[in-house]
């Protein structure tokens, strides 16, 4: 039975329904008996697996198709009118060739199957920042996972009335052939299709697809930002909140980071430290002229393995109960979960990602996939900040830029103003990683980490960044990281972390007026007795030295790669004069 009157909707659906023709369709208002009773199919049907109910209560895995574990940026597409709307660094395909592409595809692709109809909310349901969507798709898996990662049920629509404005998503599993595999966003059209994937960020479409590539988007047109980003709040002892976004490309620790835990010498003094969001921040500018960030999900979709009790205690406890395991290993022994550095006690008898029998003490191969996730409630997070709901979000004091880089970037530098600072997101570079799929440990440039997740031109998105500065009497300062840097041996020099604090430290003290600073070439820097390293037995003042130097020569040469980047944008002539008059004036400071 339909949940809304909202024409529409119903007009929509009734599209949808004579194209992919399911055999019925079931709305998904949020009950839990509506949840329990799919739960009960999926573990029927063996597409997913009920594990132990005492050691993770309400937990389940799940197993993708082997050629179906990440995202496919290859198969992503933007379709916009022109091939100059979606820009340089997207995919594009004219919209009505895409159409008519996915329209085969899809026709019939739900017969013998349920289309499940998700209402959801990105942020909380009647926030000024919620926006709405509805997932069509033939997957119970789908259906769990967004019950999670957002606020789903009949209140959406509730909320929606007869606005015809809302976010359109379409998902058939159909057979995941890679070779026909496709992650759409038509921005114009308020609209996402994806087919032939089974894998989260290919397939739970209110996650990058529509927070990120299509809130991208709207939040030019309707002067806001979606970005990606963690959002923390640091707590001193006083019981001060400042709050920080920060972006960091895939899988660079940006969960751990999100969920710090303070050094020991600090939680004796009381600080804290609270996740607001893991991944994804939308960004609106307030009454008081303080920018203002809310999470849009509700759950994170987080990298499993490498995660445990030291890197991540408060994602490992997050885990524990009404989670989604994708693609680890399954312990047979008490039919739990395990991923590789969980622990130095893999299971002898178990199930690997492919689903083969897996002996962990012995095999050479990995028990989990590199990109195995786990699915978990944000309300099971240890340090899960109060104002997570709070539906006008929290003030952003400092935005956090971060890459991988070994040698080139200091641990931390603070752009000289807004512009300087759109600037340092726009060169961001670090290596690839397992979230995506193809080659790993390549360098690259990825503005903003916003590469795969832009979804319109690119050089159009810079110059929004700059609008945006205009428009925030209160902006945050901006600052650029890099825990990453190595010694000749290639260690890490940094201890990362809990210890990351120290750095945070630094950036608020900064973003408050609180301290001074050096002025070098790339921005303004801390002197090396600036970061508190008491407690440190491997970093001392020389250490110290080392992390924050700036070699000139090394920079020099990234300016080359910078500019063979910017050359990109050359195109379409999007890239904003701002920046280029950034560039030389770096290249002039690096001269002197
Ligand atoms: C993710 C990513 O969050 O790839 O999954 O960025
Ligand atoms: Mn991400």
């Amino acid at each position: 039975m339909a949940l809304t009157t909202n024409k529409a909707v119903l007009d929509w659906i009734d599209e949808k329904v004579a194209l992919l023709k399911p055999d019925q369709v079931v709305w998904i208002d949020g009950s839990e008996e509506l949840y329990a009773k799919l739960r009960a199919e999926a573990f029927a049907t063996g597409e997913m697996e009920e594990l132990n109910q005492e050691k993770l209560p309400g937990c389940m895995l799940h197993r993708t198709a082997v050629n179906d574990v990440a995202r496919v940026e290859d198969r992503t597409f933007i379709c916009t009118p022109t091939r100059k709307e979606a820009g340089p660094t997207n995919n594009w395909m004219e919209p009505g060739e895409m159409y008519a592409k996915l329209n085969a595809l899809y026709d019939g692709a739900m017969k013998g199957r349920t289309m499940y109809v998700i209402p959801y909310s990105m942020s909380v349901v009647g926030s000024p920042f919620a926006k709405y969507g509805i997932e069509l798709t033939d997957s119970i898996y789908v259906v769990l996972n967004m019950k999670i990662m957002t606020r789903v049920g009949k209140n959406v629509l509730d909320a929606l009335g007869d606005d015809p404005n809302f976010i359109k998503g379409v998902h058939a599993k159909k057979d995941v052939n890679p070779e026909e595999r496709y992650i759409v966003q038509f921005p114009q059209d308020n609209t996402i299709c994806s087919v032939n994937s089974a894998y989260g960020g290919n397939v739970l479409l209110g996650k990058k697809c529509f927070a990120l590539r299509i809130a991208s988007y709207l939040g030019r047109n309707e002067g806001w930002m979606a970005e990606h980003m963690l959002i923390l709040g640091i707590e001193n002892p006083q019981g001060e909140v400042r709050y920080l976004s920060a972006a960091f490309p895939s899988a660079c620790g940006k969960t751990n980071l999100a969920m710090l835990i303070p050094p020991e010498g600090y939680k004796a003094k009381g600080y804290k430290v609270w996740c607001v969001g893991d991944d994804i921040a939308w960004l609106r500018v307030g009454e008081d002229g303080r920018l203002w960030a809310v999470n849009p999900e509700n759950g994170f979709f987080g990298v499993a393995p490498g995660t445990n009790m030291k890197s991540n205690p408060n994602a490992l406890i997050s885990t524990m109960k009404d989670t989604i395991f994708t693609n680890v290993a399954h312990n047979l022994d008490d039919n739990t979960v395990w991923w590789e550095k969980l622990d130095k006690n893999p299971p002898e008898h178990a199930i690997d990602w492919k689903g083969n029998p897996w002996n962990g003490k012995t095999s050479k191969e990995n028990g989990a996939h590199p990109n195995s996730r786990f699915t978990a409630p944000a309300v099971n997070c240890p340090c899960i900040s109060p104002e997570f709901n709070n539906p006008n979000g929290v003030p952003i004091s400092a935005i956090v830029f971060g890459g991988r880089r070994a040698k080139t970037a200091p641990l931390v530098y603070q752009s000289f103003d807004w512009n300087h600072g759109v600037f340092v997101g726009s060169i961001m570079a670090s290596e690839t990683t397992a979230a995506a799929a193809g080659a790993v440990g390549v360098v690259r440039r990825d503005p903003m980490a916003m590469l795969p997740f832009c979804g319109y031109n690119m050089g159009d998105y810079f110059q929004h960044w700059i609008d945006m500065g205009k428009k925030i009497p209160h902006a945050p300062k901006i600052f650029n990281v890099n825990w990453f840097r190595t010694d000749d041996e290639g260690n890490f020099i940094w201890p990362g972390f809990g210890d990351n604090l120290r750095v945070l430290e630094w950036i608020m003290k900064r973003a408050f007026d609180e301290i001074d600073a050096e002025e070098t070439a790339i921005g303004y820097m801390p002197r090396p007795e600036d970061i508190n390293i008491e407690g440190l037995d491997d970093v001392n003042l020389d250490t110290m030295k080392d992390l924050l130097s700036v070699d000139k020569d090394l920079w020099k040469e990234d300016v080359e790669s910078i500019k063979q980047f910017y050359a990109k944008f050359d195109e379409f002539d999007t890239l904003p004069a701002v920046l280029k008059k950034e560039l030389s004036d770096f290249e002039e400071r690096l001269a002197k």
